[in-house]
C-alpha cells in the first residue's frame, strides 16, 4: 500500500573511530551506540561483476549502515528530492541510510566486500522495488 507524502529519509557519510596501532587496525562499531540503532541483522555483498548495479530499490524504514571493507563501490541515493553520489573506499568510512531512499550500488571494485548493518530481519515487505512507486511515495 503506497501512502502519498511519506518522506522519511536521512543519508550520511561517517567516519568510524579506528583503533590502529604499530600492528594495523581495528575498528569496532557497537549496537547502539556506534549506531542509532539496535543491530538485527548482518549481510555482505562480494563478488559483484563491475558492469552491474545493485540495489535499486528504498525502503520503508529500514536503517542502514554500509561499508566497503575491502575494495571500492559507488553508490546513488535520491531522497526528500535530491540525488547524490557516493564512494566507498576505505573501511573507516559508512554511509548511513534511513528510510526512503532510493540507493543503487554500482561500479563495484572486483575485491570490494560490502558490509551492511541492518536495523531489521529481512522482509521483502519493507522494500519499494518500483522506480515509479518511490517516485509517488516521495511525492508532497
Ligand atoms: C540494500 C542493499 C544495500 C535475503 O534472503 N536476506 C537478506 O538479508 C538480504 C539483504 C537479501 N536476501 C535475498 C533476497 C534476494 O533473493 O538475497 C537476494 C538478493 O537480494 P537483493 O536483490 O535485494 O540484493 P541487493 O544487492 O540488490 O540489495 C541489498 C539489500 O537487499 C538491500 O536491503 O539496501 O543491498
Amino acid at each position: 500500500m503506497i501512502k502519498p507524502g511519506n518522506i522519511l529519509a536521512d543519508v550520511k557519510l561517517v567516519s568510524l573511530c579506528t583503533h590502529g596501532d604499530s600492528r594495523g587496525a581495528l575498528i569496532a562499531l557497537e549496537s547502539e551506540r556506534d549506531l542509532p540503532f539496535k543491530i538485527q541483522r548482518v549481510y555482505y555483498i562480494y563478488g559483484t561483476k563491475t558492469a552491474i548495479a545493485r540495489g535499486c530499490h528504498a525502503h520503508r524504514s529500514l536503517k542502514q549502515l554500509l561499508i566497503a571493507v575491502t575494495g571500492l563501490v559507488k553508490i546513488r541515493c535520491e531522497y526528500c528530492g535530491r540525488k547524490e553520489n557516493f564512494t566507498l573506499d576505505r573501511p573507516e568510512k559508512g554511509l548511513f541510510l534511513e528510510g526512503l531512499v532510493w540507493h543503487e550500488m554500482y561500479d563495484f571494485s572486483e575485491d570490494c566486500v560490502l558490509l551492511v548493518l541492518a536495523s531489521d530481519f529481512y522482509s521483502e515487505d519493507d522494500y519499494v522495488r518500483n522506480y515509479e512507486d518511490f517516485k509517488k511515495m516521495v511525492m508532497v
